[in-house]
């Protein structure tokens, strides 16, 4: 495979395009292996370009037929092709149309970028620079044009065509071949641009908006799989409905369709009308789908579909400015399942998903700002800090503004940039004139990398009844940004007092508007606050629904947290203390365990965690998280430095029989009540219920290992659906013995054939913390049933084994690094992207202690001298040994 150079692009080098491009006809006949593109591109020279410039054309890995200039066919002379460019020296002054035709083999393709085959389908991948594998093209986001797309095939192969837009003309051809023509009014750059063709099943269904207009909906999978796609139907009229009810977007073609493929590179694409998506976020039913996968989808469809506002019809100037596209429509999605299910619940997940990736990615070599300033490839900046911490930054910007002035400022920017490619300034600006406020310092989120640490320090003054907080903050040095200024923090805010009542706020150092909505500022390093007409030594609650992505050290005392925990009224924050007493008490093992000290037992703890449990009829979904201990990739990331994943592992398993042998009496009785709820529904109650379900169960096993596989046999084989049954599967791996090969025997039989099933019965073998698992993934990849050309099943085995089986994947003889060189290398030759993807596994490397640091950084160098290495995976271990 060839490679294009691996130069650095950079933010202060934009420059607008020399042309623009008002139209494209496509006419793309389809093939396997020499499909035919005719492109005929309407330009014209951009009066804000280079005037005289040379046309140059993007491309990669096409083979060029022919060019014409307005009609006429040009000699080889007159222009330069590569598979990589096509350069005209000359043009015309005037507009003209230039008709290229090119040929690329779909077959070939194993990048799963430009346009490939799933399957027995034809389908296409574009953003960020795949359009430039099907035609040369200015494959830049600023380049916006009105397709029309005519398709052709063999009618029995592909008697489905799809493309943007809405649907044209139709008919019959020679030699069994037909055509479909599709026609997108609204103007939108290359990387939106998807075609279909195959054939496939459909489900269609319709949606009135809020003007009145219908719209002919259909999500098309494989043959059989129809009733797999009814919940994703109804995520998307609900997502449509919500869209117009709380940023009042409306949907704006006459269709909207939908295809599941089974090999794709990441979630899914936003193409305008035409989404294209990897069938996991797609088909559920609840023998096949868990309760998350539900959620999964739900939260997908929508995100795909809210991109139509804020993504397509106002799409990025530059890939510089990817986050104003996807915090943004992340921040919807989290809004909009937030709308849908049970919004502490979401935001604690969120969190957790926040904490879980971005907080490492920030914290080591790869970390970057949400709006990067320079990149070697693109698509490894999709990334959990442009996504995650982006969406992150939305939310500030609303808390800090309010709700009402935000939506105002959603508005204009809709309205003003309608039909553009924006900027990240342009979208602050609109909320600088609704809000009247200067954002210029708020803007450094955007554009300064690292978590910041903010720290509190309280003391109470009984006389003057008087309590004085100092509130400090500190952000790291990132790579390239070794000075670091302070950033706008919006802390929400509450004191609590010695009975759990909420102390009303004063304060002569706090402005009114901050006191009376408990939202505290804090723009400088450090800020002094004295609250006055405090009765007594008071608990502070900060941070409240996590109103600031940073990290508060040291987290409260325990006996604070022990008080948040009963009385603080935000959830989020009452969950909070629940993470932060356990990772106390997990760490207060670490601690003697090195010290060859008695292991300290966690009375106040455990009680805490009683009082959970005795109450978690009432909130069961809360009562889960709040009962779930953190996880050791929580565990590697608190600690921070000289991580021993082995360490952790025995402390975390350690606290967690200590609470097993403490409350497996109470949970089995919690268990008991929730084991028969009735038929399946996905709704986020009757999830909710299951996941408790789920933790009481594992508290059983604590408790007593052979009860608790017991019940996990018997759940195992009565379960009624995917979430009973895979939890039950997922303790039974854990636990060990004949009943684990059984259940996974089992589980093959039952499934075998249905590969989104099949993918968790590779995850869940991936991920059994005991040493032979390793063998038992070496073995699995001989397996039938894998490949590593279908993505969903190199992550379910490699991803799994690599991101959450620590103890394995770290092992001290350098096995685990091993096997993911070895796949990340052999990946490379075909799916450069998906191995960029896993080798960031590797992120966190300096944080492990120094035996395993100096095995990973041997892998590391070795990677990066091989010959032929592809730009995304050179460069991630590049940025990784940086
Ligand atoms: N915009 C796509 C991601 C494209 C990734 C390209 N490497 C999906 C999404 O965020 O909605
Ligand atoms: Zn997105």
């Amino acid at each position: 495979m060839r490679h294009p150079a691996n130069v650095a692009v950079r933010l202060v080098d934009y420059r607008p395009a020399d042309f623009l491009i008002d139209a494209v006809a496509l006419d793309i006949s389809l093939d396997r292996t020499a499909t035919k593109v005719v492109a005929t591109l309407s330009l014209r020279r951009n009066p804000k370009g280079v005037s005289g410039a040379p046309l140059s054309l993007d491309g990669d890995d096409l083979t060029l037929i022919g060019v014409k200039l307005d009609g006429r066919a040009l000699d080889p002379r007159e222009y330069a092709a590569a598979p990589d460019r096509l350069l005209l020296e000359t043009v015309p002054d005037a507009p003209f149309t230039l008709e290229i035709e090119t040929r690329v083999n779909p077959t070939a393709n194993t990048q799963l970028s430009g346009l490939y085959r799933s399957g027995s389908a034809y389908c296409t991948q574009c953003e960020a620079e795949g359009f430039r594998r099907i035609t040369y093209f200015l494959d830049r986001p600023d380049v916006l044009s009105v397709y029309t797309t005519r398709i052709e095939a063999d009618k029995a192969e592909a008697p489905i065509l799809l493309s943007n837009g809405n649907p044209g003309e139709t008919g019959d051809l020679p030699d069994g071949r037909h055509y479909a023509v599709w026609r997108d009014p609204f103007p939108k750059p290359s990387y939106l641009f998807a075609l279909v063709g195959g054939d496939l099943g459909v489900v269609r269904d319709d949606f009135t908006t809020m003007s009145g207009r219908e719209i002919a909906l259909a999500i098309f999978v494989e043959h059989g799989k129809e009733a797999r796609a009814a919940y994703a139907m109804d995520a998307l009229k609900r997502s449509m409905r919500w869209d117009e009810e709380k940023f009042g977007r409306e949907y704006d073609l006459d269709v909207f369709n939908i295809v599941a493929v089974s090999d794709f590179n990441m979630g899914a694409m936003e193409n305008k009308g035409l989404n294209i998506f990897n069938d996991k976020y797609v088909l559920a039913s609840p023998e096949t789908a868990t309760d998350a996968d539900y959620a999964g989808i739900e939260g997908v469809i929508a995100h795909e579909y809210f991109h139509n506002w804020t993504g397509n019809r106002i799409t990025c100037r530059d890939w510089f400015q990817l986050c104003l596209k996807e915090g943004l429509t992340v921040f919807r999605d989290q809004e909009f399942s937030a709308d849908m299910r049970s919004r502490s619940v979401e935001r604690i997940s969120d969190v957790r998903g926040l904490r879980l990736a971005q907080f490492p990615e920030d914290g080591g070599p790869l970390a970057h700002p949400v709006r990067p300033e320079i990149y070697h490839e693109i698509n490894n900046f999709y990334t959990a800090t442009v996504y995650e911490k982006g969406a992150e930054i939305v939310r500030m910007l609303r808390t800090l503004i309010g709700e009402e002035t935000f939506r105002r400022g959603m508005d204009l920017y809709f309205e003003r940039f309608d039909g553009a490619a924006a900027t990240v300034e342009d979208f602050l600006a609109c909320f600088a004139e609704v809000s009247g406020r200067d954002l210029s310092h708020f803007a450094l989120w955007y554009s300064q990398a690292g978590t910041p640490v903010l720290s509190m320090a309280g003391a109470y003054d009984a006389n003057a009844k008087s309590f004085a907080l100092t509130l400090r903050q500190e952000t790291l040095p990132t790579p390239g940004q070794s000075e670091k200024k302070p950033v706008v923090i919006p802390i929400a805010f509450a004191l609590f007092g010695e009975n759990g009542e909420k102390l009303d706020l004063a304060s002569p150092d706090a402005r009114p508007d901050e006191l009376v909505r408990g939202l505290i500022e804090l723009t400088d390093a450090e800020r002094k606050i004295t609250f006055t007409n405090v009765p007594s030594r008071p608990v502070v609650s900060a941070l409240r629904g996590f109103s600031a992505p940073v990290r508060l050290e040291p987290a409260p005392a325990s006996a604070d947290l022990e008080r948040l925990l009963a009385c603080d009224d935000d959830p989020f924050n009452r969950w909070q203390a629940a993470q932060s007493l356990a990772l106390r008490a997990i760490f207060a093992r670490v601690d003697a365990a090195k010290n060859g000290a008695p292991l300290p037992p966690a009375p106040g703890f455990v009680g805490a965690l009683r009082g959970i449990l005795a109450s978690a009829d009432s909130d069961p979904a809360f009562a889960a998280q709040a009962l779930s201990l953190p996880s050791e990739i929580d565990l590697a990331r608190e600690a921070g430095r000289d991580v021993d994943p082995d360490v952790l592992f025995a402390a975390r398993i350690g606290l967690r029989d200590e609470i097993g042998r403490a409350l497996g009496a109470d949970a089995e009785a919690v268990y008991a009540r929730l084991a028969d709820a009735g038929p399946y529904t996905p709704d986020a109650a009757s999830a909710g219920r299951r996941a408790l379900k789920a933790v009481a169960l594992d508290l059983v096993a604590a408790g007593d290992p052979a009860k608790g596989s017991a019940l996990a046999q018997s759940q195992f084989a009565a379960a009624g659906n995917m979430s009973d049954r895979l939890g039950a599967l997922g303790l039974l791996a854990f636990l060990g013995g004949d009943a684990r090969e059984a259940a996974f025997d089992d589980f093959y039989e039952r499934f075998k054939g249905d590969a989104l099933v099949l993918d968790k019965w590779f995850s869940l073998q991936a991920t059994i913390p005991e040493p032979e698992t390793t063998e038992r993934v070496v073995k699995l990849m001989s397996h039938p049933d894998f490949s590593l050309a279908n993505p969903n099943r190199v992550r379910a085995l490699v991803g799994a084994f690599s991101n959450a089986n620590l103890t394995r994947f770290h092992a001290l003889d350098g096995s685990g690094y091993d096997l993911l060189t070895r796949i990340v290398l052999e990946l490379d030759r075909k799916n450069p992207q998906l191995a960029a993807r896993l080798l960031s596994a590797l992120r966190s490397w300096r944080t492990l202690e120094p035996r395993r640091r100096a095995l990973v950084e041997e892998r590391l160098r070795h990677i990066v001298d091989q010959e032929g290495l592809s730009p995304d995976t050179k460069d991630i271990a590049t940025r990784a040994l940086s």
